[in-house]
């Protein structure tokens, strides 16, 4: 999971974790860091040559992301995803964190891995040693 830049400047990261952690994920790493260039696109290849793919690039190299890894039961992608709400906040219902937190899709706080395999595509990509 990321989250993203605007999470950090607003100073949610805390809140996040707290909302992994009091469901019963466990945070197995993480680290502040500006995403670069290179390693956006490698993250949003399949997002290139859409309308928004350059403001979404700028977006989340701008400032400081703070990367994680969260381990859960079977399906942890999904927990996270649950969590998070859906990647429109103008329609994420209360509870989740782009529902509780988020108005516009171009800062919507937080990215969360949309299956296994992209898991551990996303894992490859933001923490090698792990994978
Ligand atoms: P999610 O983050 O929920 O997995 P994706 O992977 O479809 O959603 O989109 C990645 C990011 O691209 C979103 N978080 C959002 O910032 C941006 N995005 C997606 N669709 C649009 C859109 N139609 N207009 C503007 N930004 C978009």
């Amino acid at each position: 999971m990321i989250a993203k830049p605007d999470a950090v400047e607003r100073r949610l990261v805390g809140e996040i974790v707290r909302r992994l952690e009091q469901k019963g994920l466990v945070l197995v790493a993480g680290e502040l860091r500006t995403i670069d260039a290179k390693t956006a696109a490698a993250h949003y290849a399949e997002h290139e040559g859409k309308a928004f793919y350059g403001d979404l690039i700028s977006f989340i190299t701008r400032s400081p992301s703070f990367v994680m890894v969260v381990e859960g039961p079977e399906d942890t992608w999904r927990i996270v995803r649950t969590l998070m709400g859906p990647t429109d906040p103008a329609g994420a219902p209360p509870g989740t964190i782009r529902g509780d937190f988020g108005t516009v899709m171009t800062e919507n706080l937080v990215h969360g891995s949309d299956g296994p395999d992209s898991a551990a595509r996303e894992i490859g990509i933001f923490f090698p040693a792990l994978s």
